[in-house]
């Protein structure tokens, strides 16, 4: 052993330049394991001269000592380097955050459904102003002047009611309808979806604000028996194959007959239920032929038209479907209840 041997290792060991544990650990066992290089130093030191053994002892020393504190040394950058580097790094194996999706209202979805059922029948659609004139929603369907749904009571009035056709918020969407009439190509076939406004206190049975779907159609020779068929195919689509209707006449000013429509309980199939109030059917639509003098009104000619009409409210048959007991669920926008409704976007 020389001089020159033990300071060549000692430089060697200065500049050592280990990053991960594995080569730290391989260097160490390369100088100060058991074969190592360091070690077998000092099986040698035993064969120096005496003279030499203190010179070499104390230089052996210092270079076992700067080994084990240099692999020290690396192990400790060593080890804050993998811990930073855990700390910082993205893992771009995991899943994203998912951001809530919102659903659709029940009002919508059932609309939705009764507006598609139509458009499969071949009905257009057809939407209309909220803000009307008194000559589209009363004058045109035939409403007598003194009609209690003319009152301030019932209809909410954007200008004075006592001036000539007055500005008001629709009350039915029949108005659309009239716009139709007035515009369209005969024959008529089409659905009008939309808000409507009442002059009403709100309760669970009640409310300001509500939507109906309305119904029109007229052709040549169109009979109650073609309006029979039509409803009874919509509640079949709407409620399920083995849905029967029945009708009870009624009154409204714009059609002659009128009917109001029940479908069987889809609850009890008509053993009587809580749902159907223990009679085996539930009331969804009003309906009738349309009266003459509604079609002359819009210009139609009524010896050569005939023609049937419906109209429902969408909360009603929503309510129906899902049996929500109380209107006002529908307005409020309470996320507990609209969320119930995720799984029917
Ligand atoms: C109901 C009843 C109905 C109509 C609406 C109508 C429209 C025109 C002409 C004739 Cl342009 N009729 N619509 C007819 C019968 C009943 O609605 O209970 N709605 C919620």
């Amino acid at each position: 052993m020389t001089r020159e041997q033990i300071e060549a290792l000692k430089a060697e060991v200065e500049a050592l330049q280990c990053k991960t544990e594995q080569e730290i650990e391989e260097a160490r066992v390369r100088f100060l394991g058991k074969k190592g290089e360091i070690t077998r130093l000092f099986e040698e030191f035993r064969t120096v001269d005496k003279d030499q053994k203190k010179e070499f002892g104390q230089v052996l020393n210092q270079l076992k000592n700067a080994a084990a504190a240099k692999i020290e040394e690396l192990k400790a950058v060593a080890q804050t380097f993998a811990a930073s580097a855990s700390a910082s790094a993205y893992d771009l194996t995991k899943p994203g955050d998912s951001y809530p999706l919102g659903s659709r209202h029940p009002v919508s979805i059932v609309r939705e459904e009764i507006v598609g059922i139509f458009r499969k029948f071949g009905y257009d659609v057809a939407e209309g102003p909220e803000v009307e004139d008194d000559w589209h929603v009363f004058e045109a369907l035939n409403f007598p002047p003194e009609h209690p749904a003319r009152e301030m009571q019932d209809t909410f009035f954007v200008t004075d009611n006592d001036q000539k056709n007055p500005i008001l918020l629709r009350t039915h969407t029949s108005c659309v309808q009239v716009r139709c009439m007035e515009t369209m190509k005969l024959p008529i076939r089409v659905v009008c979806p939309g808000r409507v406004f009442r002059n009403e206190a709100i309760s669970a049975r009640a409310h300001c604000i509500f939507h109906q779907v309305e119904g029109l159609y007229i052709d040549e020779n169109v009979t109650f028996a073609d309006m029979k068929q039509a409803i009874l195919l919509f509640a079949r689509e709407m409620f399920g194959p083995e849905t029967e209707i029945r009708m009870r006449p009624s009154y409204f000013p714009f059609t002659e007959p009128s009917a109001e429509v029940d479908v069987s309980c889809n609850i009890c199939h008509g053993k009587g239920c809580n749902i159907c109030k223990g009679t085996g059917w539930l009331e969804i639509l009003g309906c009738g032929m349309v009266d003459p003098n509604v079609l002359e009104a819009s210009g139609i000619d009524s010896k050569k038209y005939s023609g049937f009409a419906f109209g429902m409210g969408v909360e009603r048959i929503a309510m129906l479907k899902w049996q929500v007991k109380d209107l006002r669920n529908y307005f409020e926008n309470d996320l507990r209840f609209l969320k119930e409704f995720e799984t029917n976007i």
